[in-house]
């Protein structure tokens, strides 16, 4: 899978050298490239923002720069490119839609600062790929990178050959709407507190049934939402 993305900080995605995706780009699993988009200013200064019309507070990403970067990156119209635009106010990302964007051959992520992207920059997008807007929560970054990177790092752990271990995206994918069960290593006690007993018995029914309720007891503690409730 090829994924850019545009940022005036596009040292943001160093951190995708790192671990597993960096292994990931070595075998050419994923190829990641950042663009700043100053590179695509005329001027002296390399502006990049601009008052709203119609007033309000801060500045705004003048299109003009964001045109080129995206003449660059798809030059012509593409069906196989996915264009995102990090938003708080997007569609909220889920682990469906990672296993959508997964399937992508290209994703650009188009990365705001300030208050935000003149919206036909948005309008434009969608004459050269597939557009989304999309939110990774309901709370306000500085800017679109973090959830750029967060979004990148949830697809491309889905793409075959990406995680080693092919069965730990198994066990996630059937856990049918429930979070977690807690998890325990050695040593069995640790500064005065035990792991349960059920986990060392052996019995692996009691077990089962033990980390069920586990998860069912955190869900309707932390997500009821999950239950309908
Ligand atoms: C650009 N501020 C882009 C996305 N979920 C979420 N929260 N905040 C963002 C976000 C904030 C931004 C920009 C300027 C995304």
């Amino acid at each position: 899978m090829k994924i850019d993305a545009i940022s005036i900080f596009p040292d943001y995605f160093d951190a995708l050298k790192i671990s597993l995706l960096g292994k990931a780009q070595a075998a050419n699993l994923i190829d990641f490239t950042a663009v700043d988009l100053r590179e695509f200013t005329h001027d002296k200064h390399r502006t990049v923002d601009d008052s709203p019309y119609g007033g309000g507070a801060g500045m705004l990403m003048k299109p003009e720069p964001w045109g080129e970067a995206f003449d660059f990156l798809i030059p012509e119209a593409d069906s196989e490119t996915q264009i995102i635009f990090t938003s708080p106010a997007g569609e909220v990302f889920n682990q469906a839609l990672a296993v959508e964007l997964s399937q992508a051959k290209r994703i650009v992520f188009a990365c705001g600062r300030y208050e935000g992207i003149d919206e036909r920059v948005v309008e434009f997008a969608k004459s050269r790929a597939s557009v989304r807007m999309v939110s990774i929560g309901d709370y306000v970054l500085n800017g679109g990178e973090v959830a750029a990177l967060a979004i990148i790092e949830a697809v491309a752990r889905l793409i075959p050959g990406v995680i080693g271990n092919a069965e730990s995206l198994l066990e996630e994918s059937h856990n049918d709407g429930l979070l977690e069960y807690p998890s325990y290593t050695k040593p069995a006690n640790w500064r005065g507190l035990d792991v349960p007993a059920v986990l060392l018995s052996g019995n692996h029914a009691a077990i089962a049934a033990w980390r069920l309720e586990q998860q069912v007891k955190r869900t309707k503690a932390n997500r009821p939402d999950l239950l309908g409730e």
